[in-house]
């Protein structure tokens, strides 16, 4: 049967391909890129140049053009290169043309993410949602992953695939998803109990981007370790811990990271673990504002709380890492005056854009987190304050 783990061997090298469409800008595309490259980076290859190609559309057969797949061929051969990473999800047919124009291993964006979330998995349900998910992506590409293993000699014989033998395959794969969505289904049912279990506390969830700062926050406000790290995804199982603040007790979880483009069935099947984001009472959307496009991220956040129908909570901001961002963006030289009233015109623009609900923090210099905490507090008993308007014990 095809195996899909680990497709990535430590230290290999890859190049990093994108297509610049006509709505974007070169540095979008190189921003992306260097995203691209720290996703590569996580699951331990190293990426040691990046080609890029203007085009209006994407090539149906090769996604890229014949030239520049002959250029980055000659490249690979020069400098022992062994995997092609695409920022773009390709097909089967595409995968299979790549790689035998180049002679060189070829994955996209989404089977890099899914090799990084299988590697990362730990509990049995995030393995059972990443295997889920593994076999939905496999799924239309089957053909084109018979011709891969025939090229590589592996396991098939000479004759290469039939369709009795693709239909085959198929039904193996269509088998597997049915069980592993039973064995979800189980699962569920056992973590919607114990969740019901917890009584009547504020359910909050930190969510956003990836690699913004969620599991440092959830470590110093719940004050019990939760692992972070810098890599992309460190974290993809729900940490849930119960807080006091002053008398209020609540419910603190840490999630999963989101990132552009992620796939359609990692959403999809990792929909038991963002439950935890859908039951919130209320979100605490972590931004890193050092990043160069964390604009961009908060789109993307937002536009995947749609997604899984969880956008319309009361939402509290956190703009994190201000250390860095200082540090990125102010001379040495700057006036004080100066580096003053930029720091205003930032923070007015985002308590403008979030009704006042916005936090400008850092948690490893552990920056503001008194104001972060009393902000926290205060939406937590506005909540309990409507909800259980008889029981103040929680409030005073
Ligand atoms: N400079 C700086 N680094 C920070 C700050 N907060 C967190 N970090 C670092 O950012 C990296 C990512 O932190 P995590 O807490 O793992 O981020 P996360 O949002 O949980 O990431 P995922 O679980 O991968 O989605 C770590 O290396 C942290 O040490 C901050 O305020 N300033
Ligand atoms: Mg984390």
């Amino acid at each position: 049967m095809l195996e899909n783990k680990n497709k990535i061997a430590k230290e290999e090298k890859a190049v990093l391909i994108g297509l610049v469409h006509k709505e974007q800008t070169e540095t979008q595309v190189h921003e992306y890129l260097d995203e691209l490259a720290f996703l590569a980076d996580t699951a331990g290859a190293v990426a040691i140049k990046r080609f890029t190609q203007k085009l209006a559309h994407p090539d149906s057969k090769t996604f890229i053009g014949k030239g520049k797949l002959e250029e980055i061929k000659k490249y690979c051969l020069e400098k022992s290169v062994s995997i092609l990473i695409f920022d773009d999800e390709l097909s089967g047919a595409q995968i299979n043309n790549i790689e035998k124009a180049t002679e060189v291993k070829a994955i996209d964006r989404s089977d890099l993410i899914l090799d990084i979330f299988a590697r990362r998995a730990k509990t049995a349900q995030a393995k059972a949602q990443v295997e889920l998910a593994q076999y939905q992506y496999i799924l239309p590409r089957l053909r084109g992953m018979w011709k891969h293993l025939e090229r590589l000699g592996g396991g098939i014989g000479t004759r290469g695939p039939g369709e009795t033998e693709i239909e085959t395959d198929r039904r193996i794969v269509r088998d597997k998803i049915s069980l592993l969505r039973k064995r979800l289904a189980e699962i569920d049912k056992q973590a919607f109990t114990q969740r019901k279990d917890r009584g009547e506390f504020i359910r909050v969830a930190l969510v956003g981007y990836t690699n913004v700062g969620k599991s440092t926050l959830m470590t110093l406000l719940s004050k019990s370790d939760v692992f972070a790290e810098n890599k992309l995804f460190a974290t993809l199982d729900t940490t849930t811990r119960k807080v006091v603040f002053e008398t209020t007790p609540f419910l603190l979880s840490d999630t999963v990271g989101f990132i552009r483009k992620l796939p359609h069935h990692l959403v999809e099947s990792f929909k038991s673990t963002l439950d935890e984001v859908r039951e919130a009472d209320i979100l605490m959307h972590v931004v890193d504002i050092s990043h160069p496009a964390y604009e961009e991220q908060i789109g993307v956040v937002n536009k995947t709380l749609q997604e899984i129908n969880a956008f319309d909570k009361p939402t509290i901001t956190i703009f994190n890492k201000m250390d860095l961002y200082e540090k990125n963006t102010f001379d040495e030289w700057l006036e004080p005056g100066v580096k003053k009233e930029i720091l205003e015109d930032l923070r007015e623009r985002w308590d403008r854009e979030t009704n006042g609900n916005s936090v400008f923090i850092s948690a490893i210099e552990k920056r503001n987190l008194d104001l972060l905490r009393k902000t926290i507090l205060q939406k937590v008993r506005e909540i309990y304050r409507v909800r259980y308007p008889y029981k103040t014990e929680f409030l005073y």
